[in-house]
């Protein structure tokens, strides 16, 4: 079955015992006590450690990665007046999940042609075992310090997946690699959403932050930069990626308009043309708006004056609140004179509360800073005043 990997498309196969993820399982827990969950785990935590309770009779997991690309070929530069945002490599090229069921199908196939008796229950990220544990016990990679699982092979840029199969298959044993005394993750991570070695509070991850849907607290918008989708620095500052690039699956090499696309034509993106652009990526499973939110911030992160009379518009007749009351933040970021003014008229004809107090903030921070840079000016005034009554 390993050596036939190659050509059925997977990288790297091994294979886990089916027993429960005890260890696991008192991790999760205290997870959840820490409230560092994401609430996009699978919420059973006797599913996600007892394959047993998935399928009948479990005898082993066979554990799959397939490796992905983590470079884009001459991207697109992002310039004033043409900003660009930038989607997560797991979000580049088609859908992984697509991907690696049909791998994992491909794989099932072989197999079911060899042991006709062979049953098998495959799962890719929304199955409730956990991908990592199971690749880490079937000696796919080691769990790094980011929390990724690298491979000795290709480094942290793989997707997991997993079958689990009634087939006695001998276990591998995990890598003996490890992250050693690096720290670079924990490091770079920019919110400190590592709290410790493997440790994620997810609550504080850009990754998930740029997934949810609501209003992003003012410390958060800042630190999302521009990413649109998904977060990569712990990844690209790892060592163990250095110089590692895949690109021998071709439906996994990215669209470099897709990848990084300009930000302004994403705030009146209409849902079909999302999905026609989008809808084949991984990016697309939360709708438009995580995304369309993203832009309004990275726009109001790159201070882009050329963008105010857009996100004027966002803020005046986008229907949904969360992508107003952003816009009220990215203009109060932006600043000057159309900022204010379309606060102002904004503040005259919202209804909603929460965009309301956005408007506040943002029309306070603006005239604080706008009365500062006047103050500063005229102590620079009395300045020169009292150098001139010197002379
Ligand atoms: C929820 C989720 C998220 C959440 C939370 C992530 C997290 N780290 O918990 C958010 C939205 C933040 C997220 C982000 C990302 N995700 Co995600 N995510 C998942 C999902 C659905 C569940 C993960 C989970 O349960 N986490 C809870 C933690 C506690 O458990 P765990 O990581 O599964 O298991 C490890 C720990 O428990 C640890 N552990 C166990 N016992 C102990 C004891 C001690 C003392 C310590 C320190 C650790 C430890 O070891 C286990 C194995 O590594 C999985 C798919 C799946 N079904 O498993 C994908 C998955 C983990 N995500 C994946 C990816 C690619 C990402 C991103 C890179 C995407 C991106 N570019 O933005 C980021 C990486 C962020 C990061 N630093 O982890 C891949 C990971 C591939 C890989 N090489 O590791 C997965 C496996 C999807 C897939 N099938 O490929 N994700
Ligand atoms: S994905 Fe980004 S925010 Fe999340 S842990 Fe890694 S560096 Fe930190
Ligand atoms: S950056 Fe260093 S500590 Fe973090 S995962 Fe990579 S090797 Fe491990």
């Amino acid at each position: 079955m390993k050596a036939a990997a190659a050509g059925l498309g997977i990288d790297k196969i091994g294979i886990a015992s089916a027993g429960p993820f005890t260890e696991l399982k008192q991790r999760l827990v205290r997870h959840r006590e820490l409230g560092y969950e994401s609430g996009f785990e699978e919420s059973d935590l006797d599913k996600r450690t007892e394959p047993a309770l998935l399928f009948d009779n479990p005898q082993s997991i066979i554990a799959i990665a397939i490796a992905y690309p983590s470079k884009l070929q001459d991207p697109p530069k992002s310039e004033p007046g043409a900003r660009r945002g930038i989607l997560s490599r797991s979000a580049w090229g088609d859908d992984y999940h697509n991907v690696l069921r049909e791998r994992l199908s491909r794989l099932e196939a072989w197999l079911k042609e060899r042991v006709p008796s062979c049953r098998v229950l495959s799962m890719v990220d929304t199955g409730a075992l956990s991908d990592r544990a199971v690749a880490e016990r079937a000696g796919i990679g080691w769990s790094g310090s980011n929390c990724s699982i690298i491979t000795p092979e290709w480094g942290s840029w793989v997707y997991l997946g997993e079958m689990i199969t009634n087939l006695p298959l001998p276990p591998d044993k995990p890598v003996t690699e490890s992250c050693g005394e690096c720290t670079a993750c924990i490091d770079a991570c920019p919110t400190d959403a590592l709290v410790g070695p493997g440790q994620l509070n997810a609550q504080r991850c850009i990754s998930f932050v740029t997934q949810t849907k609501g209003v992003v607290t003012d410390e958060l918008m800042r630190k999302i930069g521009n990413r649109l989708y998904g977060c990569d620095t712990c990844q690209v500052v790892c060592p163990e990626n250095k110089g590692k690039n895949w690109t021998h699956h071709p439906e996994l090499q990215p669209d470099n308009e897709k990848a990084k696309p300009l930000l302004v034509p994403l705030l009146t993106i209409g849902n079909r043309e999302f999905k026609e652009i989008y809808g084949s990526t991984s990016s697309a499973w939360r709708g438009r708006k995580p995304i369309q939110r993203n832009a309004v911030i990275a726009l109001g992160n790159f201070k882009e004056a050329s963008a105010v009379p857009e996100l004027t518009e966002v803020l005046m007749n986008d229907p949904r609140f969360e992508l107003r009351a952003t816009a009220a933040w990215s203009l109060g970021r932006i600043g000057g004179t159309a900022a204010l003014e379309a606060l102002e008229r904004a503040r005259a004809r919202e209804q909603d509360k929460t965009v309301l107090e956005a408007i506040h903030a943002a029309w306070t921070s603006l005239r604080e800073s706008e009365a500062a840079t006047v103050a500063s000016s005229l102590d620079e005034v009395v300045i020169v005043d009292k150098r001139k009554q010197r002379e």
